[in-house]
């Protein structure tokens, strides 16, 4: 009897990892998977100033691919040595990094990921006989025995994955294309042709971040608009050429100078990286690569654009907005309090990080240079507090972060705030004071359950100031 009901146990507990093994996940602290569709070129090379700064976080993502493509004004001319030419640089300062952080890939290893896409203008690339070395990549990528997500960067035009979905439709069972299909999560640097409307108007399920329309309405934009009220000289051409054009190394002397606007496809890559802030699978949780929610946007048809806009078809995670009071340090009495001025809007979603993932590439420029102890290192966030705690209404709890710790042995500032878009409770929470490592807070009065999301910013005093976080998910209850 006994025997029967350990069977019976063991035989559950099979169960539940047979039916864990079908989700799509990555695990806490494994790196995401990713490959990137760039329409990298000369005339317009943000393309190759977002290349330099993600190579420079390949020990962070598993570089999967790099996938040249065209956009709505370039479709014919690719230019997949222009990437490896950046590659090649990069490779020179390879084991430099390496000195600072493990992992970086070798550039031969890189080399082996550069794969073209067709050289044809958006849905007249897709179809049949439209395969391209690109659009088999992802398929073979997709076949790969690895649970984890593939996450594609959409940096140009899309028709290479739209190709890529045709073709798995055409050719595989429906369970098995629904399963190849559930594995992938898009980030798309707005439409830059016509198939990202046609992927997901014929592929519903698709996890998919876009900001539909204009690439002036792009939540993206937040990467390098001048906001009145924000630090903006963290993305002015001067501080490029102090940070990364000039002293910094071949990577940096090859990355280009600024033609219409800086980066404009890095938020989605910065989405990805392991900072204690981004969570990939909760676009509406708010990242370095801004926050989306999920809903079906009203797009205006009307508006005249190089890629005519069409109506939705359904929900994807798109535009939401912040509302964001920057900080500032004092010089007297409690070191750091609200400044005078408050911002609303979608691109305030990247925009409110900037400063700090700007200092986060200037410190990897240096590990390009510098050795260990010459080089700033960001400080290590270890959690007292777990991260999901459950309280009552009105309850006053802890916010434990006393264990964190710098690699180069950096004073710390600790600043804990309630990230009130990011949870489902629409009255604030409130925290005394905020600027301890630990520090005690009061949950909203609930009516029924509402989560509270805060967090911990954790800011060394090394040269460039270098930022991590912790996120605490508390779910209130009302009280009995
Ligand atoms: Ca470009
Ligand atoms: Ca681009
Ligand atoms: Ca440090």
């Amino acid at each position: 009897m006994i025997i029967q009901q350990q069977i019976k146990k063991i035989v559950f507990a099979l169960a539940i990892i047979a039916s864990l093994s079908f989700q799509v996940f990555c695990q806490e602290g494994q790196k995401q998977r990713l490959i990137v569709l760039t329409d990298l070129d000369y005339f317009e090379p943000d393309d190759a100033q977002s290349l330099v700064r993600l190579l420079l976080y390949s020990n962070q993502l598993d570089i999967e691919g790099l996938i040249a493509t065209g956009n709505a004004e370039n479709a014919d001319d690719l230019y997949p040595d222009y990437i490896r030419k950046i590659i090649g640089e990069y490779d020179k300062i390879q084991a430099n990094l390496l000195k600072h952080e493990d992992g970086f890939p070798t550039g031969k290893e890189l080399l082996n990921v550069v794969k073209v896409g067709i050289p044809l203008y958006g849905m007249e690339g897709v179809g049949e006989g439209k395969d391209s070395e690109g659009s088999d990549w992802i398929i073979a990528k997709l076949e790969e025995k690895d649970e984890r997500p593939l996450w594609i960067n959409v940096w140009g035009g899309s028709n290479t994955l739209a190709q890529t979905l045709w073709k798995i439709k055409k050719t595989e069972s429906e369970k098995e294309a629904k399963r190849l299909i559930s594995k992938l999560r898009i980030y798309a640097i707005s439409d830059q042709d016509d198939s990202g409307a046609w992927i997901r108007k014929n592929f519903p399920d698709l996890f998919y971040i876009v900001s539909p329309g204009r690439y002036q309405d792009g939540t993206w934009v937040g990467m390098m608009s001048v906001i009145p009220g924000l630090k903006n000289d963290v993305v002015s051409n001067f501080w490029f050429a102090e940070n990364v054009q000039q002293a910094h190394g071949s990577l940096g002397a090859i990355y280009p100078n600024v033609v219409f606007g800086v980066e404009g496809d890095t938020p989605s890559f910065l989405y990805l990286i392991n900072n204690g802030l981004n969570s990939p699978e909760h676009p509406d949780w708010g990242s370095w690569g801004g926050r989306y929610e999920y809903y079906t946007p009203d797009n205006d048809t009307t508006v005249e654009w190089r890629i005519p806009i069409v109506q939705e078809t359904r929900p994807i995670w798109t535009n939401a907005e912040d509302t964001y009071t920057p900080t500032v340090e004092a010089p007297y009495g409690m070191s750091i309090v609200n400044d005078t001025t408050t911002i609303t809007g979608d691109k305030v979603t990247v925009s409110r990080w900037r400063e700090e993932f700007q200092n986060d590439f200037a410190a990897r420029m240096d590990w390009c240079v510098k050795e260990y102890e010459e080089a700033n290192h960001p400080p290590d966030v270890e959690m007292v507090t777990p991260k999901e705690i459950t309280v009552k209404s009105r309850e006053i709890f802890q916010l434990d972060g006393t264990k964190c710790s710098d690699p180069d042995g950096d004073g710390l500032i600790y600043y804990w705030f309630n990230y009130q878009e990011a949870g489902s409770c629409k009255e604030p929470a409130r925290l005394f004071p905020p600027n301890s490592a630990k520090v005690r807070a009061m949950a909203p009065k609930v009516d029924e359950t509402e989560t509270v999301h805060f967090i911990l910013k954790v800011t060394d005093r090394g040269t460039p100031r270098l930022t991590r976080y912790a996120r605490v998910i508390v779910t209130v209850e009302p009280a009995k």
